[in-house]
């Protein structure tokens, strides 16, 4: 898999050269570039944000120099878009955000919905986008095993959460290009744009709180995804049985290893039955009693067809 990061701190993922990581691309698995977004300015400064369009605080990332760096990386060609989002080649410059692309992005971060770093709707996909819609992830659906081509991600604190689903449907990617957002944001006709040129482009939160930029998310969005390449880890066995993985995403049942008794507190017996018929009952019980106390969002989202009557009692 190549992997390519833009960021205005490259170094900071200088780490992805140590540990398990580092493993595996020394095994030819994963090629990582990360690149310096002020690589493509042109200006004495190499600035790469502007004060937000209609107001309001911090900066946002311009678009010319993402468009720069990622034509580049994706090998395209720059194209005028018309006012329904379409490229264009009659149209004319200073056209602002199409109405048809991506009035919705417009609107809410105009209307100062999103948080701080917000880039607008993520969710929104221009209408004339069809090239991408067999890739799209759906949240009701088993992840799609199918190889991906290249997909363009950007980590963003207003779009929808990143989960295991994405992580292993984007596992099957060939090339994952991340561009990491600082400030308060990009411009949010960088995704809609490379939308409308057919490339797949995703946005992803990672959880519910506010981070400076994305190197982070990308990280942590890398370890999900890569983890899962096959010869990535040590013992294949340790990525099938896990927490959020699977048909279902229950929460892992608990673990233990010897002293049987340590400061008084001993196992649960059963697991020192040898009873494998019983440990397993007594593990997906846990796991079913946990997933339901702490979170109970993941047991509404359980199909029902998939629990057994065993299950049931739980
Ligand atoms: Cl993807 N980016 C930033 N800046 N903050 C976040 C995030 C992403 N996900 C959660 N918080």
């Amino acid at each position: 898999m190549q992997i390519d990061i833009v960021s205005v701190f490259p170094e900071y993922f200088d780490v992805l050269n140590l540990s398990l990581f580092g493993k595996a691309q020394s095994k030819g698995l994963v090629s990582v570039h990360a690149h310096n977004l002020r690589d493509w300015t042109h200006d004495v400064h190499h600035s790469v944000d502007d004060t937000p369009v209609g107001g309001g605080a911090g900066m946002v990332m311009k678009p010319e120099v993402w468009a720069e760096c990622l034509d580049d990386l994706l090998g395209l060609e720059p194209r005028e878009m018309n006012a329904d989002g379409e490229s264009d080649s009659n149209s004319n410059s200073g056209a602002g955000i199409p109405d048809g692309a991506d009035a919705t992005a417009t609107t809410s971060a105009a209307a100062g919905e999103s948080p701080s770093n917000g880039t607008g709707d993520a969710e929104h996909q221009p209408a004339s986008d069809s090239a991408s819609a067999d890739t799209v992830p759906d949240s009701d659906s088993q992840a799609p095993t199918h190889n991906l081509d290249t997909v363009l991600i950007f980590p963003n604190p207003s779009a929808p959460l990143f989960t295991q689903r994405d992580a292993t449907e984007l596992s099957h990617a060939k090339r994952l290009v991340f561009g990491c957002g600082r400030y308060e944001g990009y411009d949010a006709r960088i995704p809609a744009y490379y939308r409308a040129q057919g490339v797949d482009v995703r946005e992803y939160s990672i959880g519910d709180y506010v981070l400076n930029g994305g190197e982070v998310a990308v990280s942590v969005m890398l370890e999900a995804i890569t983890r899962l390449l096959p010869g990535f880890m040590g013992n294949p066995e340790s990525i099938v049985e896990e927490s959020y993985t699977g048909s279902e995403a229950l929460l892992e049942h608990r673990q233990y290893t010897r002293p049987a008794v340590w400061r008084g507190m001993g196992v649960p017996d059963v697991l020192l039955s040898g009873d494998h018929g019983k440990v397993n009952r007594f593990r997906r019980d846990e796991a079913l009693a946990r997933t339901d106390a702490i979170r109970p969002d993941l047991i509404e989202q359980l199909d029902c067809a998939q629990l057994s009557k065993a299950d049931r009692k739980t």
